[in-house]
């Protein structure tokens, strides 16, 4: 068992980022954090405010700054690394921060790690798997080939990889998750589920792409986060771990489901322009983990997940609303 007593959590301004460190500061009441975040348009310091300043610490700073990176993890026990650029039409729109950020964001934390014999851990995610297809009873496993489609999924593959070779000829003291899709509070309004819920909220029409039928297999951020830890301080160093909780729902279900919240038809939203190379389908088979490091998830009523989401959104317009036209703009722009 590893034991960090300060951990540097990059990225933890963002929506998974943040949970985690509301989750350690509640869960590992030993640990004290030093979250790194850049605060782009995604990083907001809300999401970690009201936290005891003496268990985080907030550094704004960018990954890829050598010199600071070098000065926190000569002082750390471990890195757990989200910071990212995360969303798939922006990468579509202009790839350029994703290679930036995802690839030379992490040579960079790497490097400092492995010249400081720091412990590493590296949040990913399935999309480097590529897709299936609907009728395939397969699932993603550790062992599945490396298939990303999008800029955004290629630039996590690239930096998964950077991790890997690292690990093997220098030794860096790393494991990798893969997580599927997320979800919960603070997750940015232009993501999927943020974003038809804050349209009902104005009264305007959610928006599904292409035929609705592509299935993502959802989690509550919260069960990653338990995982996560799991990894960190249990995991074998070297290894990489699957996180998944059963969630496969179309994302035609997923918008009727937040409909009836809202009282509203389930046709009472907008079909609009497909994500170019959309992938179909995405399925995690977590049996490793929960196998290796017991790990099982909390949340797994997904209605009553998604029922609490929605309500943090009703009640936390304050925090969504500056980010909302910005995004909305975007997405007119794109047709979308
Ligand atoms: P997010 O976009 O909500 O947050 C990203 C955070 O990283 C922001 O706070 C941002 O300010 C910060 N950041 C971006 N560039 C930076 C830089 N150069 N230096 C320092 N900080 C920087 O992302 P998210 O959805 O919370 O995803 C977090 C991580 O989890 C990512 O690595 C993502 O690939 C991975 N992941 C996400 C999902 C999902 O469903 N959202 C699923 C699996 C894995
Ligand atoms: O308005 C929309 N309408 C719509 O139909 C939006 C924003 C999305 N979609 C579809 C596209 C996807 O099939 O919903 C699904 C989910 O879309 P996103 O929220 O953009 O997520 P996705 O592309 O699946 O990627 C997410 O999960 C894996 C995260 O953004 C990634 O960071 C993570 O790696």
């Amino acid at each position: 068992i590893f034991e960090p007593r300060r951990i540097i959590v990059t990225g933890g301004c963002g929506f998974i980022g943040s949970n985690f460190v509301h989750h350690v500061v509640r869960e590992h009441p030993g640990v004290r954090v030093t979250v790194l975040d850049k605060l782009t348009y995604a990083g907001n310091p809300e999401n970690i405010a009201g936290l005891p300043s003496d268990r985080v610490e907030l550094v704004v700073g960018d990954i890829c700054d050598a010199a600071l990176v070098d000065r926190l993890v000569s002082e750390t026990d471990a890195v757990v690394h989200y910071a990212a650029e995360s969303h798939n039409d922006n990468s579509i729109a202009d790839p350029s921060p994703f290679l930036e950020t995802n690839v030379r964001g992490t040579y960079t934390l790497i490097e400092a790690c492995r010249k400081y014999g720091v412990r590493y851990h590296h949040v990913s995610t399935d999309e480097v798997y590529g897709d299936l297809a609907l009728d395939d009873p397969a699932r993603f496993t550790e062992e599945t080939p490396y298939r990303p489609s999008s800029p955004y999924s290629s630039t996590k593959a690239a930096s998964d990889m950077l991790v890997r070779a690292w690990a093997r000829t220098f030794g860096l003291k790393a494991t990798i998750s893969n997580c599927s899709n997320n979800y919960g509070p603070y997750q940015h309004v232009e993501k999927f589920i943020p974003r038809q819920v804050t349209n009902l909220i104005d009264g305007a029409r959610p928006r599904l792409y292409g035929d609705g039928r592509n299935v993502r297999d959802w989690i509550h951020t919260e069960d990653h986060s338990s995982a996560v830890w799991a990894i960190l301080t249990r995991g074998r160093v070297g290894e990489t771990y699957l996180v998944g909780a059963d969630g496969e729902r179309d994302n035609i279900t997923v918008l009727r489901e937040i409909l009836r919240a809202f009282g509203r038809p389930e046709d009472d939203f907008d079909w609009v322009r497909d994500r170019p190379g959309h992938d179909r389908r995405y399925a995690i088979d977590a049996t490793k983990l929960r196998r290796e490091l017991g790990w099982e998830p909390a949340h797994t009523d997904f209605a009553a997940g998604l029922a609490e989401t929605i309500r943090w959104y009703r009640d936390n317009e304050p925090w969504w609303r500056p980010a909302k036209e910005a995004t909305e703009a975007r997405y007119r722009a794109q047709g979308q």
